[in-house]
């Protein structure tokens, strides 16, 4: 029998399970959120094993297992950043931490000799490698079929990028990052009045209009899959502020007009520890209800949500069986480690079936692709196995084709239809 006429039974579940890895290991993903950045961006995108090693996750893990003063560290260079982490968490203590471990997997992956702990000879790899090649290799074996950046107007350093041509490869998809616009308004407001939109704090005259034109323009200007933003832990919805007036007024209509889904990341504590800059951002149960209610007001929109919180995970599954236009995506952030990565994709498929995207790598540093696909793919390769085994547990058949069709969703074909739904 040809591999797609293969059929699975309750009698051939060792072959499944062998069937499921091989396919999840050779179907190309989607990496729907990453904050990585197509060559136009220049020095925004980051690669190499000093940027992999000087990670924030690596720097929290750092400071705590050296108890440096976290001034100290930030006060030494890139390379003397990584020495220091090298040393201090790979040397001097074992590496199975989640970010630790993953610095290993890409060097492994990269076909490097792990066992030699040679970081100079890593870094000679690196060296002799060309931005364009490696993009090409670190694609290749993590089996990427495209990646969608996180992209912020606001940026400085971004910005002139789009406003001169912008990303023109068709591996890295635009997201408009909207953080300034929800999160600090009276910030933001006086950067669009400073690029001639007709915008003020209060949100009178013109403000909403112009507003949606902004929106409208980067949609337009960088042809992002959709619009998104990082909401704090007390995020609610409604409440009389300029936040919610700018959800209802502004965000969703654009979304609508532009049939783009609108993604709220939500479950971020800012700034617990402000000495450790980026790696000093937490996590706090969120507010659930506002997402169940934005869902039901406005139910020809389409909301993407990933929450950072391990406890909001069961109740946000549950309102996604609520809501269609509630689109789950990725084990985000202090979530993304195997255990939690194993228990959120086995509640999800158990409560949602098919209809979900398991993983988004959030990478920050290329080569973190090859590390984080390949953990996660292990893990949701044993997960929908065990799913299977139960199916077939009933006497249900399965055929291979039918295998590639769940897994083709599952690593990223689930997203682009929801794109496509009107
Ligand atoms: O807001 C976000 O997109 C987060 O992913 C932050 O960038 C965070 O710092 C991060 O890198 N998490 O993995
Ligand atoms: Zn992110």
């Amino acid at each position: 029998m040809t591999a797609s006429e293969t059929l699975f039974t309750r009698e051939t579940i060792d072959a499944m399970r062998a069937a499921v890895r091989e396919t999840v290991e050779r179907t190309p993903v989607t990496d729907i959120h990453t904050h990585l950045y197509a060559p136009a961006f220049g020095k925004l995108l980051l690669w190499g094993v000093d940027e992999l090693l000087t990670y924030h996750y690596l720097i929290a893990e750092v400071v705590r297992a050296s108890r440096i003063d976290p001034a100290r560290f930030y006060a030494k260079s890139k390379r003397e950043q990584a020495d220091f982490i090298w040393q201090t968490l790979f040397i001097e203590r074992s590496p199975y931490s989640e970010a630790c471990r993953g610095v290993l997997t890409v060097l492994d992956r990269l076909g490097l000799d792990v066992a030699s702990r040679d970081l100079a000879a890593y870094r000679d790899y690196f060296a002799r490698q060309s931005v364009e090649g490696y993009i090409d290799t670190v694609f290749e074996r993590a089996n990427l079929d495209s990646v969608v950046m996180t992209n912020d107007p606001f940026d400085d350093a971004e910005r002139p990028v789009w406003e001169t041509g912008g990303a023109v490869d068709k591996r890295f998809h635009a997201a408009l990052r909207i953080d300034p616009v929800l999160n600090n308004w009276a910030g933001a407001c006086a950067r669009l009045k400073g690029w001639g939109y007709g915008v003020d704090e209060t949100l009178s005259g013109t403000a909403l209009a112009e507003t949606r034109r902004f929106l409208a323009d980067w949609l337009q200007r960088t042809r992002a899959l959709y619009m998104a933003v990082s909401l704090p832990q007390d995020f609610v919805y409604p409440e009389d502020s300029a936040r919610a007036r700018l959800i209802a007024e502004c965000i969703v209509p654009v979304a609508k007009e532009h049939n783009v889904p609108f993604a709220m990341m939500i479950g971020v504590k800012r700034a617990v520890n402000p000495a450790l800059k980026l790696a000093g951002d937490g996590v706090a149960r969120s507010d659930v209800g506002a997402v169940e209610r934005l869902c039901a007001r406005y139910p020809d929109a389409k909301f993407m949500v990933t929450m950072l919180a391990r406890e909001d995970q069961h109740e946000v599954s549950v309102a996604a069986r609520k809501f269609s236009n509630l689109f789950l995506f990725g084990c985000w952030w202090f979530l993304n480690v195997p255990s939690l990565i194993e228990e959120m994709i086995r509640m999800r498929f158990e409560l949602l079936g098919t209809s979900v995207l398991p993983q988004h790598s959030d990478a920050r540093v290329l080569d973190q692709v090859l590390y984080k696909w390949g953990h996660s793919r292990a893990i949701i390769a044993r997960v929908l196995a065990d799913k299977y085994a139960d199916l077939l547990g009933t006497g249900w058949t399965l055929k291979q084709s039918e295998i590639d069709r769940d897994v083709a969703g599952l690593l990223g074909g689930n997203f682009w239809k929801y794109l496509s739904q009107a």
